[in-house]
């Protein structure tokens, strides 16, 4: 088996090749991750493309991850830079979306199969051309509610699980069952990574962890030398590691955007991190909706959410919260509706904690309900925008 660097660098090479030389008959996988380029997504898709390369008996197929971020956005991702270095893989091999051109590839390879990895709806940019790229779907490994969509040929896995990661290597359980390749233990390090943060460590009480995630963790567990909860903890402090980002960084930095059926946008942007930690940094009371109106006002939302999540080991443990706010009046009953949910039970925060002046709806609750991460929030909020029935925004 090769290094994991060796793959990247190899696949790079001949994609390098093919544009040089301005067509190839190879086949390529281009196997992505989803838009938010978290360390699932992006460990999924070299996961995917790495053990894919390696059972590959063509030698016109080959597999090229994709990171689907610009390649300076990987520093808002510490977790994601130490991860890598922990995997031995040089972050400078890796396609990013700002690094490679898409159309020059459609151009370039005459049979183009493109693999959704933590995702099972083309996003950017592929969503940018939509005609050109859903054909090319042909497998879905993924842990979203699923959109059913395109006609996936090879592989369609769409079911619950803590990680994508997990979902993917058990998709190549063949291997890493049978190997004992001294090289999977880089690889091990990389895809056991976002199973161990995704599911709070595999601890039951969080109800993020699935059986899936469990065989898959000791699937990669038997191929690595370290210490899981250690590598657990070491990972956390990587990722905590963001108060230095401005209010822009922390606000896009995993964030994922959509549109409703009825023509709403809706972003939520992720933050690891709590409001009042946030506020102090900031040592302005009302910073973060001001950041909030203005994400909105870029990314032109009709509304823009914030969840922050965050572990205080002596004050509280893991908790969440949330803020949204409404920029298009048709939406103005949503907070409301929101609020009243049974289910993910938000609690107003204090105006101590924080103070507004916003003249749009603003609120900004505790949410009671911590196991729903943005996986459940988003199609709970999208189900309360959409039965919005009698104003349409289109
Ligand atoms: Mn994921």
């Amino acid at each position: 088996m090769q290094s994991l660097n060796h793959f990247l660098n190899h696949s790079l090479g001949r994609v390098k090749e093919a544009i040089h030389a301005g067509s190839s008959k190879d086949s390529l996988y281009l196997i992505t991750g989803n838009e938010s380029g978290d360390l699932d997504s992006i460990a999924s898709a070299l996961t995917f493309a790495y053990l894919s390369d390696h059972k590959s008996k063509n030698k016109q197929d080959f597999f090229l991850p994709l990171v689907n971020i610009p390649k300076n956005d990987l520093a808002l991702r510490p977790e994601a830079g130490f991860v890598l270095s922990k995997s031995s893989v040089d972050p400078q091999l890796l396609c990013y979306s700002d690094t490679i051109d898409l159309s020059v590839l459609s151009d370039v390879f005459q049979q183009i199969q493109l693999i959704l990895v933590d995702h099972n709806k083309l996003a950017n940019p592929f969503s940018l051309d939509e005609k050109k790229w859903s054909p090319l779907v042909s497998g879905i490994i993924d842990h979203h509610v699923d959109e059913h969509l395109y006609g996936t040929e090879l592989f369609r896995t769409i079911k619950p699980s803590g990680s994508c990661s997990s979902l993917v290597a058990l998709h190549h359980e063949d291997v890493l069952q049978n190997s004992k390749d001294e090289q999977l233990e880089s690889l091990a390090k990389l895809a056991l990574a976002p199973i161990l943060v995704d599911s709070v460590n595999l601890q039951p009480q969080y109800n993020r962890t699935t059986d899936d995630d469990v065989m898959a963790a000791n699937l990669l567990k038997q191929h690595v030398t370290l210490d899981s909860d250690t590598y657990f903890h070491d990972i956390q402090t990587a990722k905590s590691n963001i108060h230095h980002l401005n209010d822009r960084d922390l606000l896009r930095k995993d964030y994922k955007e959509w549109e409703t059926d009825n023509g709403y946008k809706v972003g939520i942007s992720a933050v690891p991190w709590y409001l009042q930690g946030w506020i102090e940094r900031n040592n302005k009371s009302n910073s973060v909706e001001t950041a909030l109106h203005n994400w909105a006002d870029e990314r032109q939302l009709d509304i823009a959410y914030i969840m922050t999540a965050f572990d205080r080991e002596n004050q509280g443990g893991f908790q969440r919260e949330l803020l949204g706010l409404v920029r298009n009046e048709k939406l103005n009953g949503i907070l409301q509706k929101m609020e009243q949910n049974q289910e993910i039970q938000l609690r107003r925060l204090t105006d101590d904690i924080f103070k507004t002046n916003s003249k749009q709806p603003f609120g900004v609750w505790r949410q009671h309900n911590i196991k729903w991460s943005r996986k459940q929030v988003w199609p709970f909020i999208r189900s309360i925008v959409e039965s919005q029935e009698d104003t349409p925004k289109l």
